[in-house]
């Protein structure tokens, strides 16, 4: 049994040192993920409350295209939000439902790899424990949904859009989780790759979005913890459970770097999300954060990268490393990944199955509006 020893996370970490490496950008690199990138999201909730407080003359309401454009630009420019009730273009409206909606589908998708151990789980903490991170994640869909419906798109239509294969969900939850510790290499690695493509989404020019971000990250950084804690006992665990975590950190360290999209070289809709402030950070800038984050990270859970080519780059300042395999990634994202037709055939069968849990929440609210109706006043 190996889920009840929880041990200070550093105890009798056999840490080996790289001589060239720089000591002072270690220190911030282990640093990161705990004060930094929480830090990062106390000032964006700080800027989102300052940014209320300012405004940018508001258009006429008969104003035209023009000055209603001109209005947008410069809420975007000053750093304040568009809010649901501001005037935005159509192209603009059709990125954040695009994006928002592709987030909150991954979020519900997500559940599936991790709720394949919850029954599972090695003690009875462990289960408790990723029980509220699964339960976490489809809390993180309703607030992503609630963002996406701002922009005039209703939860019907998100959700069919999901069930049809219409609309995508993030590659990674294609790959099967096969040990438990998979779990661990999902936290770690899956949710830490998010929380680095999430926390600049917390400073995004679309207020609803931004909100929920921030929200969010706070949550995500918990689970990024619980899996880099599985992933530290099994690591200094016995030979049998060091070779488990070392396996799936193996298996999810590329499909983890691909999370991030396309280089951005071949990304079609970076440049134009990062004019309208949605995305603060090209694709690569963000992957590359995340290499320099996950070395250090690695060393303490007595566990390697796989990657020779690994090596930590005085003049950038950061890690050099080898790219996933992107025909890969568009292989996945278009259907063909592991466990797409398993994941796509489970959702669509919660989805049936659930229908009379929706009838059943019609009637009650249908119910209760003509009870009130009912009352005199
Ligand atoms: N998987 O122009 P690009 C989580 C698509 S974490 C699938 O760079 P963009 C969670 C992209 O949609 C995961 N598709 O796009 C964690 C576009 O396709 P279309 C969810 C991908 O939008 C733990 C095309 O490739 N996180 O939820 O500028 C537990 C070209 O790409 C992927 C988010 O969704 C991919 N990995 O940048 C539970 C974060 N990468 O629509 C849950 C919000 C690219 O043109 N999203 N594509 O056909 C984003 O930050 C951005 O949408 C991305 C892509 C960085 C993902």
């Amino acid at each position: 049994m190996y889920g009840n020893d929880f041990g200070p996370p550093d105890e009798g970490v056999d840490q080996v040192k790289d001589p060239d490496r720089d000591t002072a950008h270690a220190d911030a690199a282990a640093a990161a993920l705990g004060e930094g990138l929480l830090g990062e999201v106390a000032a964006a909730e700080a800027a989102l409350a300052e940014a209320a407080g300012r405004t940018v003359g508001r258009a006429a309401a008969d104003a035209d295209e023009a000055a209603l454009q001109a209005y947008f630009d410069a809420v975007i420019a000053a750093d304040q939000k568009i809010e649901p009730r501001d005037w935005m273009p159509e192209k603009y409206r059709r990125t954040l439902i695009r994006q928002i909606a592709q987030h909150a589908h991954s979020e519900i998708i997500g559940m599936q790899p991790e709720g394949n151990w919850i029954s599972r789980a090695p003690s009875l903490q462990r289960k408790a424990i990723l029980l509220a991170k699964v339960q976490d994640e489809a809390g993180h869909g309703l607030y992503l949904y609630a963002a996406a419906e701002t922009l005039g798109i209703t939860r019907e239509e998100l959700v069919e859009m999901l069930v049809s294969g219409r609309q995508k969900y993030s590659s990674i939850f294609n790959y099967p989780t096969l040990t438990w510790a998979d779990v661990g290499a999902v936290g770690w690695l899956v949710d830490g790759a998010a929380i680095v493509n999430q926390v600049p989404l917390c400073r995004c020019s679309y207020g609803p979005y931004a909100r929920a971000m921030i929200r969010v990250c706070k949550e995500e950084s918990f689970h990024q913890r619980q899996g880099y804690e599985v992933l530290h006992v099994l690591g200094h665990g016995t030979p049998g459970q060091r070779a488990m975590a070392q396996d799936a950190v193996d298996r999810w360290w590329y499909p983890s770097l691909a999370m991030f999209g396309p280089p951005d070289a071949d990304s079609t809709h970076s440049a134009q999300s990062m004019a309208w402030k949605i995305k603060r950070f090209s694709n690569d800038e963000l992957r590359q954060r995340f290499v320099d984050m996950c070395v250090d990270q690695a060393r303490s859970l007595n566990l390697t990268l796989p990657d020779p080519d690994l090596r930590w780059n005085a003049q950038r300042r950061a890690y050099d490393y080898t790219q996933p395999d992107y025909d890969e990634l568009m292989r996945v994202i278009s259907g063909d990944g592991p466990c797409n037709r398993q994941r796509m055939a489970f959702r669509r069968q919660a989805h049936a199955d659930g229908a009379w849990v929706r009838e059943a929440a019609a009637a009650y609210a249908a119910k209760r509006a003509s009870d009130r109706e009912a009352v005199p006043a």
